[in-house]
């Protein structure tokens, strides 16, 4: 049976699924939204995606997997505030902060997890890559006057490590990040991104997103 709109398998906490719900918001892409506890991955999840990982959308005739793939996926169709006008000098930002910020942020943000490990050397390496970050902004967003797909694919990330410890984060000496955090933190944008669905279960009626 062809489904009428595209499923996404998503955690409301994860910086992977949230950076693709703010695409699917933003190109107006309605999914049927599977809320899934990563404790607890339903049978059908874990049957259809490739990495048992969140985000994943299930297509007719496709599954993307990836979150970043999912975004493109989504401004492909249909993009309105123009997020995939980013030059392609920009996404060695989104590499940096997924391959190198990430073990960081979760080294500092989860150290118990990790004995072996110097917090404050890990937390200070992490401030290093953020300075690079806050340096890249100018004004108020990575690129000229407008967010686009690289504030919105790093933002998910940057707002885990602030909220460890607002007050130490605010207290570094940025230039841009902390408005840049909260421009994105208070928009509607994001408030509709973290609407709340409860656990999906099969006997569900479909939830739109
Ligand atoms: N490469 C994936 C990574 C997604 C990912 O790692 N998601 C985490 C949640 S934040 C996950 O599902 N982990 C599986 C687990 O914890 O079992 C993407 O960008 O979509």
């Amino acid at each position: 049976m062809l489904n009428k709109f595209p499923i996404l398998y998503s955690f409301r906490r994860c910086p992977y699924a949230i950076r693709a719900r703010l695409a699917l918001l933003v190109s107006k892409q309605t999914v049927e939204i599977r809320e899934v506890l990563l404790k607890n991955k339903p049978v059908d999840f874990l049957k259809k995606s490739p990495s048992k990982t969140v985000p994943c959308l299930i297509l007719n005739d496709q599954i993307i997997d990836e979150s970043l793939d999912i975004m493109i996926w989504a401004l492909e169709i249909n993009d309105p505030e123009k997020w995939l006008e980013t030059p392609n000098s920009e996404f060695d930002l989104i590499n940096l902060i997924d391959h190198e910020f990430k073990p960081l942020l979760d080294k500092t943000k989860y150290a118990t997890r990790f004995p072996g490990e110097d917090f404050y050397k890990n937390r200070e390496n992490a401030l290093k890559i953020l300075k690079e970050v806050d340096e890249r902004i100018s004004d108020k967003n990575i690129y000229k006057n407008q967010f686009t797909l690289v504030d919105m694919a790093i933002f998910p990330f940057i707002r885990q490590f602030a909220f460890i410890d607002r007050t130490f984060f605010n207290s570094q000496n940025w230039k841009n990040l902390v408005n840049w955090l909260d421009l994105i933190l208070n928009s509607q944008l994001f408030t509709r991104c973290q609407t709340k669905f409860k656990q999906w279960s099969p006997s569900d009626k479909p939830r739109y997103f």
